[in-house]
């Protein structure tokens, strides 16, 4: 692997500072730290190897050398808006979708609300953690986790859910940085329009399990079954729930599972 062929390929974005890290713990972790000593918008950390990679609640993210994407992009909100937070995740996996789209003319999906699904399992997961000082939100880190080659993949008995990688689906190799471009280019497009209906219609259309019945558990292990609807205007999950009623959950720590 060339450091140089990674940043080759983001030489056309518009990215203030790019630090590659052979091995690191967490890109999310080094990118908070950078992000409160006083890293630019759009500052970008990529490793090659995570040690201690993180998901939501304590989860860990495997990342092995040599056949993943793990980066963390800083975000300084021109506006920062809390309420906007719960978006994030969903922007990266929208970003994550499309560049999957448009690249290899694959049809991937996006598990409510931030992994994304190829052939029905999980290729990417999505971390947006965020910087405040008091009240006020410095900055959203968008951590991203793509399993690239198969030996990016975790053994079956390791997931909760199953897994997959991209060169897989695609049925060659593929160049990383090429994809990690991609992605990039297109949070940059999206991350100024998460209030626009674009955005929720982009995400809406590529919504995992709708029309089937999900069951969704929150941490305290109460579960809810019900037909996926689709997601409403601020992004919770619409459920068509057994006596009829409609209900909506929140992006949280929400568990969603299909049924069939
Ligand atoms: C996520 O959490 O899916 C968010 C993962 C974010 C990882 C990126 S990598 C760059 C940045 N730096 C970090 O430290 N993190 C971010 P969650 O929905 O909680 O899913 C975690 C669960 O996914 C684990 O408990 C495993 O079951 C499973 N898992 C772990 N590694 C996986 C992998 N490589 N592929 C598929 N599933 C995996």
């Amino acid at each position: 692997m060339s450091e140089r062929a990674i940043f080759d390929s983001l030489k056309d974005l518009p990215l203030p500072e790019v630090r590659f890290y052979p091995e690191t713990g967490s890109t999310n972790q080094d990118a908070l730290d950078w992000a409160a000593q006083g890293a630019p918008d759009l500052a970008l950390i990529v490793a090659d190897h995570q040690t201690a990679g993180r998901g939501r609640l304590g989860r860990s993210w495997f990342t092995p050398p040599g056949a993943a994407l793990a980066f963390s992009l800083i975000l300084r909100p021109a506006l920062p808006q809390p309420d906007l937070l719960p978006l994030y995740s969903p922007l990266g996996a929208l970003s994550v979708a499309i560049a999957l789209e448009q690249i290899y003319a694959l049809q991937p999906l996006i598990k409510w609300p931030n992994d994304v699904l190829l052939n029905q399992r999980k290729v990417c997961g999505v971390l947006a953690e965020s910087l405040w000082q008091g009240n006020g939100l410095q900055a959203v880190v968008l951590g991203i986790g793509i399993n690239v080659a198969p030996a990016s993949v975790p053994p079956p008995d390791q997931v909760l859910f199953p897994a997959t990688c991209v060169e897989d689906a695609v049925g060659t190799t593929v160049n990383r940085w090429h994809l990690l471009a991609e992605v990039l280019k297109t949070v940059i497009h999206w991350r100024d329009l998460l209030t626009t209906p674009s955005f929720l219609t982009g995400w809406q259309q590529r919504l995992a399990f709708k029309g089937e019945k999900v069951r969704l558990e929150n941490p305290g292990g109460e579960t809810f079954e019900g037909i996926l609807l689709g997601i409403n205007p601020f992004g919770h999950l619409r459920l068509k729930m057994n006596d009829d009623s409609e209900q909506t959950f929140t992006v949280g720590d929400l568990k969603l599972r299909p049924l069939s």
